[in-house]
């Protein structure tokens, strides 16, 4: 029977990529303050410090491979319905392949004017004095959903979840919402509902079951039982 798989994809499933998570020890918001890099008042208070975190990240992330993990769920799109949805903003899916991908927090490789929200391919580089190219304004930002903005593609999550039959929460630690509140929705919609991760994640009581293992080998192995 072809299954239809919502997936949530978070930091951990880029990890072994080479990408840093936010959480861990030596994690993002260990060397860099949410306030200060992640939020509109950030933005607003210093937006050269923000463009040159982004720019950091940017770089980082397109020295990065996709690893085992990427490319199973790539291929599991053959065979079964899958909508993924990120919370990353690196290109890790679509480099490995997948094509049904939504990015709820935006991606890295994406801008935006304040002025007149048009969107383009973002510049590796992206200074504070850019101009927009639609309207001239030097009112750019990465189109990045910061702390108090609203994430992208509720209204399609949500109507994905409604008809999945299973529910998988991949490399997350489940600690920002909207998304860590998925798991909670699927369950109270009688979907099954599968984690994979290093050690169990804060939604970790709602699942139905709990894969431990590095993604690179739980995904895969996952992806070979159901394909
Ligand atoms: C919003 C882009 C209004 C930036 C990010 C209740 C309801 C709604 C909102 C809130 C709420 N309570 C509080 C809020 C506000 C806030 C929030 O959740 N705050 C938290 C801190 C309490 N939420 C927001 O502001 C959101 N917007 O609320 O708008 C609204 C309200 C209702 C409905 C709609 C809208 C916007 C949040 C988005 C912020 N932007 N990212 C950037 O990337 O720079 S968040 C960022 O952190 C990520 O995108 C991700 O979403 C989040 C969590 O990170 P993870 O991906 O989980 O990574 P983490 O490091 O935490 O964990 C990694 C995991 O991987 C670990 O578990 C580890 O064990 C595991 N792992 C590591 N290695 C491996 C591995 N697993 C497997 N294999 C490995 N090898």
């Amino acid at each position: 029977m072809r299954e239809r798989i919502v997936i949530l994809t978070g930091a951990g499933i880029s990890a072994e990529s080479g990408l840093g998570t936010f959480r861990d020890a030596e994690g993002l918001w260990a060397k860099h303050r949410i306030e200060d890099v992640a939020t509109p008042e950030g933005f607003a208070r210093d937006p050269a410090r923000v463009q040159a975190f982004y720019n950091m990240r940017r770089a980082e992330a397109r020295t990065a491979a996709p690893n085992p993990a990427h490319f199973a769920l790539a291929a599991l799109e053959a065979t079964q319905d899958v909508l993924i949805v990120t919370q990353n903003v690196d290109t890790l899916h679509e480099r490995a392949g997948s094509q049904n991908l939504l990015h709820m927090h935006g991606s890295l490789t994406q801008a935006m004017c304040t002025s007149c929200q048009a969107r383009w391919e973002a510049p590796l580089v992206m200074e504070v004095s850019d101009p927009c190219p639609h309207c001239g304004a030097r009112h750019t930002r990465p189109d990045i959903v910061w702390f108090g903005e609203m994430p992208y593609g509720l209204e399609q999550i949500d109507a994905a979840l409604q008809n999945a039959t299973i529910f998988a929460a991949i490399g997350t630690s489940g600690t920002v919402y909207p998304a860590a509140g998925f798991v909670a929705e699927a369950r109270r919609l009688g979907v099954r509902t599968l984690e994979f991760n290093l050690e169990p994640s804060a939604g970790q009581p709602l699942f139905d079951e709990l894969r431990i293992g590095p993604a690179s080998e739980t995904v895969p192995n996952w992806v070979a039982e159901i394909a």
